[in-house]
């Protein structure tokens, strides 16, 4: 015969109203003697209630944010009459019904500093687990035995939880992005320090997007991996914005907007063209360049979710019409979040144009393992000197950055001073 007990907070000491902060268990889940059920938080510390008994969850009474004091009830579960008639009085032998005082729980966990040598060494996921910072890291008991299952180093992995808590969910989200290469397992980069925000202030937590939470690794893997230089240059490109406006009507006709955009990439073409080691990839063995015969231009978009890089494929063979056309399409899908998977792969060189909102110039982050990628900054109008009197000229900052490792400082001189040349003399683009 099965009973059914209720759940429910046992003594917290004198705290009233403590936020639920994670609910582990739903209606339906086995659970284990001493499984955690809920995390509660007050100022002080974090706290799991454990299950007093093993047994099935009927339903549970508590939700996440819900704020619950000592008696308040939990869930309802169902028991075995074996393992209640095993149990201590109270709760084995009073069916939910007649329940009027807190079933007797297991004593609460509290998250505290880890001991520094009780866990066994295990091989973690993130290299060798630092048990002062793992102490320290802001999670509550069932979170941190996950961690220790999993090997991971809790003072990694980032909290989404109030107060920048680590919970179930970013323990698993950092195994998976270590899983997927995202991450350096090994741990060897130095740690920022964890601050509690909310000792200084008010604060609020808002998880990263999907966007940021793919884009981020791939950021810093590029970031620590390449090493950047970036070259700054300035093309004139008073002409070029004269042809453009010249020619906006004729853009029009066949639905292409014409941007200066549109320009830069028929000239980073030219460019990559002239200089292949700009079109080019180290290959896994660090030891090969993989030269590229095709010319696929990625662009960095904005987005109300985050950066992406839509791809216009085969650029060289699409002239400036069907090119400001696709950056069009492109952008809009980017925007919309409609942008499929292989629109925004098999980039060749990337071009991250901040010209529409501001800036004198930037340092972009190659997106590799393309080798270099162009920042494109605001045009400004400019005193420039011709040898014999300043000349107002339209001057467009642009910034290379480059992986060192495939290619050098005067060859990166050599292509920005090639693309300005190709954007002052635009006729060429145009035809
Ligand atoms: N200098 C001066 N004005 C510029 C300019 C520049 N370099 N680049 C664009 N402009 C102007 C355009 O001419 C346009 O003006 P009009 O409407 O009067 O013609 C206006 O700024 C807006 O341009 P735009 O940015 O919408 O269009 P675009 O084709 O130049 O760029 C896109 C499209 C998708 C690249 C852009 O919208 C965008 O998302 N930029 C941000 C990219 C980014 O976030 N990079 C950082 C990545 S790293 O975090």
């Amino acid at each position: 015969m099965a009973n059914i007990i209720e759940i429910k907070v046992p003594d917290i000491g004198n705290f009233k109203d403590v936020d639920v902060i994670e609910v582990m268990v739903k209606a339906g889940d086995q659970v284990e003697k001493e499984q955690g059920l809920i995390t509660l938080e007050t100022d002080k510390a974090a706290m799991d209630v454990p299950s007093p008994q093993a047994g099935t969850v009927k339903a549970m009474r508590v939700k996440k944010g819900d704020k619950v004091s000592e008696g308040s009830l939990i869930l309802s579960m169902e028991v075995s009459e074996t393992t209640a008639s095993s149990k201590p009085a109270a709760v084995a032998q009073k069916p939910a019904a007649a329940t009027a005082t807190p079933a007797p729980s297991a004593p609460l966990r509290v998250a505290t500093p880890a001991p520094q040598s009780p866990h066994k060494a295990i091989p973690a996921i993130s290299g060798v687990v630092n048990e002062t910072s793992f102490g320290k890291a802001h999670a509550g008991p069932s979170v941190r035995k996950l961690a220790r299952e999993l090997g991971v180093d809790l003072s990694r992995v980032n909290g989404s939880g109030q107060k920048g808590r680590i919970i179930h969910e970013d323990v698993k989200a950092f195994v998976k992005a270590v899983m997927q290469g995202g991450m350096q397992p090994g741990g060897g980069l130095p740690k920022v320090p964890v601050v509690d925000f909310a000792k200084f202030g008010a604060v609020e937590i808002k998880p990263l997007s999907r966007i940021q939470r793919i884009s981020g690794p791939r950021l810093q893997a590029a970031w620590v991996n390449v090493p950047h230089v970036t070259q700054h240059d300035e093309a004139d490109i008073s002409e070029l914005d004269n042809v453009r406006k010249a020619l906006k009507s004729d853009a029009e006709k066949v639905g292409a907007k014409l941007t200066l955009l549109a320009f830069i990439v028929k000239a980073s073409v030219e460019g990559l063209r002239t200089f292949p080691d700009f079109n080019s990839s180290l290959d896994a063995s660090g030891e090969n360049l993989v030269y590229k015969k095709y010319f696929h231009i990625g662009f960095a978009a904005d987005t109300p979710n985050g950066l992406v890089v839509p791809v216009i494929k085969d650029a060289d063979k699409k002239n400036l019409f069907q090119v400001a056309k696709e950056l069009g399409e492109l952008a809009a899908k980017a925007r919309d979040g409609k942008l499929k998977i292989d629109e925004m792969q098999g980039g060749t060189f990337s071009i991250s144009s901040l010209g529409g909102i501001g800036g004198t110039s930037f340092t972009p982050i190659v997106n590799a393992p393309e080798v270099a990628i162009l920042g494109v900054s605001k045009s400004q109008m400019k005193p420039i000197w011709d040898g014999k009197e300043f000349q107002p000229r339209l001057m467009l900052p642009l910034s290379l950055s480059y992986d060192h490792r495939v290619i050098d400082g005067a060859s990166a001189a050599r292509f920005t001073t090639f693309l300005c040349q190709v954007l002052s003399e635009v006729r060429n683009l145009v035809l």
